[in-house]
């Protein structure tokens, strides 16, 4: 594997040698999608494309040479749409060659299908077989079957110590704990991809254990984590744990050889309140798989009691333990409003009793990108589909809400130095977070999930910002990094993920969007090229803070290529 990037080192070192670099998403396009490259400093203003034969198929000018404020750099666009002709070409520069283009049918059904299987690869407590892991087999890890009850999780039933079965799930991310929070969103966006284009998973083969039965390869992959997410519900009292943790972070070492003991930890009103959600719109969704009728309605039950739960503790936060040191990252909340609004709409439209959200002035909710922090979101876009007289209402103000954040988009776009919405938000522009965030990249896939849900109806208006945003993720971005592991000329080798670090294979797990560009810096690594939000990104294992996977990043690109995939199919 080294020797293939040594040898890509070599190309681009002889191909870019005195040519403007060119930002090109490295995956290619379908022939009716737009098709935009961006050339950095240009030196001329005019560009070609030439076929195999080397005749020139394609002659255009550069766009107006602008300066994007992430990055500072200087961009022109050149817009090759109109070359719909299946081919490679060379995007030439004068007479140098400075991209190599392709223009395929279906570009991105390889990185959809790694993208979705990425979470096999960072289940707990399954041995990866060879037949389906390939070289990244691994032995099982965390079969969590004797999980202790923590001091701040104690309760009359449930005494500290008591030992608790939680098996299953995926691991969050680079790390080996299971968090609630964060489990709820990354469900709800896989679900909602399964319930959005249920033809294209139907027949999408992950090549994982389940693939011989009948359910689509992403449900069974849901399953995965829904059996888990179940067992983190006490059943006594419906209040659902925190988190899943050892007291430190482990160390650099496979899933087999991290045997520390595992604690549940503080029931919370954000863990019960998310969960109550994700059980609730799971149920809908699994009521359409024959055979699930008895799953859907255990689901329901569970959202039910949690939701009951946080009535009566509806301000619970979570309060890291003072021998709990997995990080302050352990999803913290400290408003529950935005939770309480999704699980009261999830519930609402599964049990069609539009009485859980009369507590809510629903004109007076916000809305922005959704986020594991801001999940208000989520509730708009499962109510803009909301079938029903009772619904009418909520699912028209749920749409308008939608236009508003993705209008924002748009006009984003329109004037975007570098074609995407990336960057429309900063801190304090809507109810969600900054656009260049820890995990920016999951942000700006988020921005297509509220694109198409927003517009829904219309999707053409949408259907260039997002590729445009994806272009972004696989390459037209400031570090010139297709953001996917396994996936273009240049992506992340070296990624904060303990199984792609400790298993002495060269290349990292393959399917994973990383974190992406954001100016924190938390990790202190060293090799940070520059302050810049956008070019804030550094392609190594200390990265945490740009350069981590984590099951709620990958969950909207999986539904942004589901998104392409349908549009140009
Ligand atoms: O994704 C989380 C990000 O929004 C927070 O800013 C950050 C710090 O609190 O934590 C991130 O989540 C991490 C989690 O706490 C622990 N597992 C790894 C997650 C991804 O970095």
């Amino acid at each position: 594997m080294k020797a293939k990037y040594l040898l890509f080192l070599v190309f681009l070192m002889i191909s870019f040698d005195g040519v403007s670099q060119v930002l090109i998403n490295q995956l290619g396009f379908a022939p009716q999608a737009q098709k935009h490259a961006l050339v950095l400093d240009p030196q001329q203003s005019h560009f070609t494309l030439l076929d195999h034969d080397g005749k020139t198929v394609f002659s255009g000018q550069l766009g107006a040479v602008k300066i994007w404020q992430p990055s500072m750099q200087k961009v022109a666009i050149a817009d090759f749409s109109s070359l719909k002709t299946l081919g490679s070409y060379r995007l030439m520069l004068g007479d140098k060659i400075a991209a190599k283009v392709s223009i395929a049918n279906e570009p991105y059904s390889e990185v959809l299908k790694a993208a979705s299987k990425a979470y096999y690869y960072n289940r707990s407590g399954i041995a990866l077989e060879p037949k389906y892991a390939g070289q990244w087999a691994r032995p099982a890890g965390h079969v969590d079957e004797r999980a202790e009850i923590h001091p701040s999780a104690a309760s009359k039933a449930r005494p500290t110590g008591t030992i608790v079965t939680v098996p299953q799930g995926w691991y969050d991310a680079g790390d080996y704990n299971k968090y609630v929070v964060n489990s709820a969103i990354s469900v709800y966006t896989l679900l909602d991809a399964l319930h959005t284009f249920p033809q294209l998973f139907a027949t999408l083969n992950l090549n994982i254990p389940e693939s011989e039965d009948e359910l689509p390869d992403l449900l069974n992959e849901i399953n995965w984590n829904l059996n888990w997410l179940l067992s983190m519900q006490d059943p006594f009292d419906g209040g659902v744990y925190h988190k899943l943790t050892t007291l430190k972070f482990s160390g650099h070492i496979m899933p087999h050889e991290a045997n520390a003991p595992r604690y549940l930890v503080q029931k919370s009103s954000s863990a019960s309140l998310d969960f109550a959600a994700v059980c609730a719109f799971a149920a809908r969704v699994l009521s359409n798989y024959q055979g699930h009728e008895q799953r859907s309605a255990e689901l329901l039950e569970a959202a039910k009691k949690a939701w009951h739960w946080a009535k009566i503790n509806p301000t619970l936060a979570y309060t890291q333990p003072e021998d709990v040191h997995t990080g302050t990252y352990s999803y913290p909340e400290e408003t529950f409003v935005d939770e309480r609004f999704w699980a009261a709409a999830e519930l609402a439209i599964s049990t069609k009793d539009v009485s859980y959200l009369s507590d809510f002035d629903l004109d007076k909710m916000d809305v922005g990108v959704p986020s594991w922090d801001f999940v208000a979101p989520l509730a708009w876009m499962s109510l803009s589909r909301a079938q029903g007289p009772d619904f009418k209402g909520a699912s028209q103000t749920a749409k308008t809400k939608l236009k508003q954040i993705a209008d924002m988009m748009l006009t984003e776009f329109e004037s975007s130095a570098f074609s995407t919405s990336m960057g429309a938000f900063e801190k304090g522009t809507t109810a969600g977070g900054a656009d260049f965030a820890w995990g920016s990249n999951s942000v700006l896939a988020n921005h297509n999930l509220l694109l198409f849900h927003a517009y829904a109806d219309d999707l053409d208006k949408v259907v260039p910002v997002i590729q445009g945003n994806v272009d972004y993720l696989l390459g037209k971005n400031a570090t010139g990094y297709s953001f996917v592991t396994g996936f273009g000329l240049k992506s992340p080798l070296h990624i904060h993920h303990r199984p792609s670090w400790a298993d002495d294979i060269a290349a990292p797990v393959p399917g994973f969007l990383v974190g992406g560009p954001h100016s924190g810096q938390q990790d202190k690594c060293s090799g940070y090229p520059s302050k810049l939000p956008a070019l804030s990104y550094t392609d190594e294992t200390c990265s945490y803070a740009t350069n981590e996977v984590a099951i709620n990043w990958n969950g909207p690109l999986v539904f942004t290529l589901a998104v392409l995939n349908q549009a140009y199919h």
